[in-house]
């Protein structure tokens, strides 16, 4: 197993409780594993008004940047014909390029280089292990959401919420929020966060955000909003036993990573087994919430049936 890495909890004990957990010590879902049967069927209460709303942002989201955070090409759609009158679609598109679910094979602990459950560089190349197929085969990532509106409360105490200098959410931030919203968390729940960050993208014209998205992935070169990479709310994650989590935000995490501790990535991914979601738009979803003064909804995604998938279009809807 990978040394822990520098101010964060022990990566080693993460692996130890989950193998635990597991009956053959192969564990491939994660903090999914916390989304049990009776945990989506209750989630079924939180269906009021029958009322769903589309969480994915288009697949071609990125196209009039002509490149996506990192260098990733926008979605490319051929449509085809078929005879006189029949038409078919081809596309050809990066999975990380609009709203997505970052798998288990996305990154490991770039510390001690093994991805989830201590698997190698090996197994990773030679087999579909930790492949978003298998949250597919289990029947997609469905439960109960809760919103965590950032950007409202942020807005509705005085701050101008600034998506590109590296605004770290925090756990007491979290916290204060869901206090804000009247919002309690329960064991399996998927958590989504509003940063602005989509919000921003959208309503800025093409040539003053340019240079502010198409950046390398390197570490320096990017200072996006995003959650704390700090101890303490992977602890408050483990311990509320969430099962993913995701935000309307290029990498969820706030970055440049904090000097000691590294990325969030690695131990969500690579220690804990939870999938991240990103790019997820949550406007909609706010509004309807924050008119209902509820932020707790039925949520059900389901990533694309890629063997060995590294990432997918998150296909997620809230129904309230
Ligand atoms: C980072 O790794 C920072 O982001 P992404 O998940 O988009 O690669």
């Amino acid at each position: 197993l990978p040394e822990p890495v520098q101010g964060y909890p022990s990566c080693a004990d993460y692996f130890n409780s989950l193998q635990a957990a597991s009956s053959d010590g192969k564990d491939q879902l994660g903090t999914l594993n916390h989304l049990t049967k009776d945990r989506t069927a209750e989630a079924a209460k939180e269906i009021l008004l029958g009322e769903g709303i589309a969480l994915d942002a288009p697949l071609n989201l990125f196209a009039a940047d002509s490149q996506a955070f990192g260098g990733r090409q926008p979605c490319r759609h051929q449509v085809l014909s078929v005879g006189e009158v029949g038409r078919e679609d081809a596309l050809h598109f990066n999975t990380q390029a609009s709203s997505q679910w970052d798998g288990l094979r996305h990154f490991g602990i770039r510390a001690g280089k093994r991805w989830y459950n201590g698997v190698s560089a090996e197994e990773l190349a030679a087999s579909e292990i930790l492949g978003t197929q298998v949250w597919t085969e289990r029947g997609g990532i469905v439960g109960r959401g809760v919103l965590v509106d950032f950007l409202s409360w942020a807005e509705g105490r005085g701050e101008t919420v600034e998506v590109n200098t590296g605004r770290a959410i925090t756990l007491d931030d979290v916290l204060a929020i869901l206090k804000h919203q009247k919002t309690t968390v329960k064991p399996g729940d998927v958590l989504l966060f509003r940063t602005g960050w989509l919000r921003w993208y959208r309503t800025t014209p093409q040539e003053s955000r340019h240079n502010l998205l198409c950046i390398a992935h390197d570490p320096g070169t990017h200072s996006f909003i995003g959650l704390a990479a700090h101890r303490d709310f992977l602890a408050w994650l483990w311990d509320n036993e969430i099962s993913a989590v995701a935000a309307d935000s290029v990498a969820f995490e706030s970055t440049p990573p904090p000097e000691t501790g590294g990325w969030l990535h690695d131990h969500l991914l690579g220690a804990l087994g939870m999938p991240i979601g990103e790019l997820w738009n949550l406007e909609e979803l706010a509004e309807r919430c924050k008119e209902q003064k509820r932020f707790t909804f039925f949520l059900s995604s389901t990533p694309l049936h890629v063997p060995g998938g590294v990432a997918s279009p998150a296909n997620a809807v809230a129904i309230l």
